[in-house]
């Protein structure tokens, strides 16, 4: 594998947040870049409080003990794994309530990110209607997506860029991401049920294609940090193996300029048989 260090990075405190000519060319070339510091983490709070409300909701409702500002990321994971426990599913509500939570909202339209989006894009950006907190409880397996490019779930233009912004410091121990450089200036692979060593309802790419891939590189990031990266970039999380539940603000942006997407009335293509993986139950 590659260092981190081969993908474009961009620090914000020190570089602004304004993309060189060379970051521009080296995303292109790429299909990632590492935004560092793009977010104080402080900007995370509203996040982290939407979480910590909605949970102390759901311990009321659930009859279980309300844990009142208990808002830091391991008291969460703590609070999540515990009611997760004691009554199963409880996750999925808590990962589809934070869709609408207005702090995702806010934070997937902070001035600086939509500055280097617009960069990257164009000035005219739709934002994917899902916005995600993925919550990666340890050792999980079965939500787990293995290697696959976010144009198979998502559609819509190639260019389409997603966002990765966790919550808490992830390396490889609590499953952060692993790209393949470059590949994303290849067409669409087609994705099915594939073997990469974990059972997982996700759809990927063939393992001999993930093979094939030469620039191979981990990622390890802090709290503020941002991963932006193109749909067709192959990429995988590895297994959370830590204690903790991993959160990551995770968004998809449009290019309303792209011809094809304008041709297609800015609408989606079918990706019934995508959402159909997605729903998969595990038994
Ligand atoms: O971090 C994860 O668990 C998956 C994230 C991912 O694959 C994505 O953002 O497309």
């Amino acid at each position: 594998m590659l260092p981190v260090n081969q993908v474009c990075t961009l620090n914000c405190p020190t570089d602004g947040d304004q993309l060189s000519e060379q970051q521009l060319e080296q995303y292109a070339a790429d299909g990632v870049l590492l935004v560092k510091q793009l977010f104080d983490p402080d900007e995370f709070l509203p996040l982290r409080n939407d979480l910590a409300g909605r949970l102390s909701l759901l311990e009321q409702h659930f009859g279980l003990e309300v844990e009142e500002n208990a808002n830091q990321i391991s008291q969460i994971s703590d609070r999540l794994r515990q009611i997760e426990q004691r009554c199963p599913g409880t996750q999925s509500i808590l990962y589809d309530a934070m869709n609408a939570a207005p702090s995702l909202h806010a934070t997937g339209t902070h001035p600086k990110l939509m500055g280097i989006l617009k960069q990257l894009l164009s000035p005219e950006i739709s934002i994917h209607d899902r916005y995600i907190i993925l919550m990666s409880m340890p050792d999980a397996e079965w939500h787990l997506a293995s290697w696959h490019q976010d144009w198979y779930y998502n559609e819509g233009p190639y260019s389409t860029i997603t966002l990765y912004a966790p919550l808490q410091k992830t390396d490889h121990r609590n499953g952060s991401l692993t790209f393949a450089l470059g590949e994303h200036q290849k067409p669409p692979v087609p994705h099915d049920e594939h073997d990469h060593g974990i059972r997982t309802k996700w759809h990927s790419l063939p393992p001999d294609v993930v093979q094939g891939f030469d620039r191979v590189v981990p990622t390890a990031l802090d709290v503020g940090d941002v991963l932006l990266f193109h749909s067709l970039t192959p990429h995988t999380p590895s297994k959370n193996q830590s204690e903790h539940v991993r959160f990551v603000l995770n968004l998809r942006y449009r290019d309303l300029r792209d011809p094809q997407f304008l041709q297609d009335g800015w609408r989606i293509k079918d990706i019934t048989h995508a959402r159909k993986a997605m729903q998969r139950t595990a038994s």
